[in-house]
C-alpha cells in the first residue's frame, strides 16, 4: 500500500466500530486535565445553554462552542451561528484541541467549529446525522471527557443495523469517508464512572469543518 493511501499516517486506531475509528485512552489523565482547564476558560466566556428543537423540546444535552461557528437550534430550526445566544463571539479553539485534529484527522483544512456537549444525569442524544456542514469530505473528530457514554453507530440509511460502544474519558473517535453520514447518538451515560468533572457528567468535543 502506498504511503498516501494510508488513511492513518500517524497512530493507527485501536478499534473500529462500523467504520468509526476509535483511539481508546488517546489522552493521558494529565492531558485530559490540561484540556479541561482550557475548556473551563472557554466556558467562562460562553456558558452552556440548552437549545430548543424545532419541535419545541428543550434538549437535555447542554451545549456551547469554540471557533468560528457554534451550533444552535430554536423553533426556527437547526443552524450554525457565529455567536453565543447571549451575543458574544465564540472564543478561539484551544491549541490543545487543535493538536488532536492535526495528529489524527488527516485533513488539509483546519476545524472551524469545536462543539462542546455536556451530558449530565439522564441526558442523551437520539440517533441523527450531522449534515448541516457544506464539505462532507472532511471528517468529524470527537473527544470524550468524564463519565462513560454509550455511543451508538448505525448506517447512512435510516433504520439500518446499529452497534454500540462505550466511549470513556480520553478516548478519541474519527468519522470520515464513508461513515461521515452515518446515523449516531448517545443512548446514556454512566453517572459517577469518572472523577474528572466537578459535578460529574460527560463532555464531548466535536471538531468540524463547516463551510
Ligand atoms: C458519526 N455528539 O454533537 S460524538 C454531535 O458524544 C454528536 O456528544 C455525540 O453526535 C456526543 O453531533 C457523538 C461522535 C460523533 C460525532 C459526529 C459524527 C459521531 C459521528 C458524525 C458522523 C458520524
Ligand atoms: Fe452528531
Amino acid at each position: 500500500m502506498s504511503q498516501s493511501s494510508n488513511p492513518f499516517p500517524g497512530v493507527p486506531p485501536g478499534l473500529t466500530v462500523r467504520g468509526v475509528a476509535i483511539w481508546p485512552g488517546y489522552l493521558s489523565p494529565a492531558a485530559q486535565g490540561a484540556l479541561l482547564a482550557d475548556l473551563r476558560a472557554v466556558v467562562a466566556q460562553v456558558p452552556f445553554y440548552q437549545p430548543v428543537t424545532p419541535g419545541g423540546q428543550v434538549m437535555r444535552v447542554r451545549m456551547t462552542a469554540a471557533g468560528r461557528f457554534g451550533w444552535f437550534t430554536d423553533r426556527r430550526g437547526y443552524r450554525y451561528v457565529d455567536r453565543h445566544p447571549d451575543g458574544q463571539p465564540w472564543p478561539p479553539i484551544p491549541d490543545s484541541v487543535l493538536a488532536i485534529w492535526r495528529a489524527l484527522a488527516d485533513c488539509p483544512r483546519a476545524p472551524e467549529s469545536c462543539l462542546i456537549n455536556l451530558y449530565r444525569d439522564s441526558a442523551r442524544m437520539g440517533l441523527h446525522q450531522d449534515r448541516d456542514e457544506a464539505d462532507f469530505a472532511c471528517p468529524v473528530l470527537s473527544v470524550s471527557l468524564g463519565d462513560d457514554g454509550l455511543f451508538r453507530v448505525g448506517s447512512v440509511a435510516r433504520g439500518g443495523k446499529t452497534e454500540s460502544v462505550w466511549l470513556r474519558s480520553g478516548d478519541v473517535a474519527l468519522m470520515g469517508g464513508a461513515v461521515r453520514l452515518v446515523h449516531h447518538g448517545i443512548d446514556r451515560i454512566r453517572p459517577g464512572s469518572s472523577p474528572l468533572l466537578n459535578g460529574g457528567g460527560r463532555i464531548n468535543l466535536t471538531l468540524r469543518v463547516v463551510t
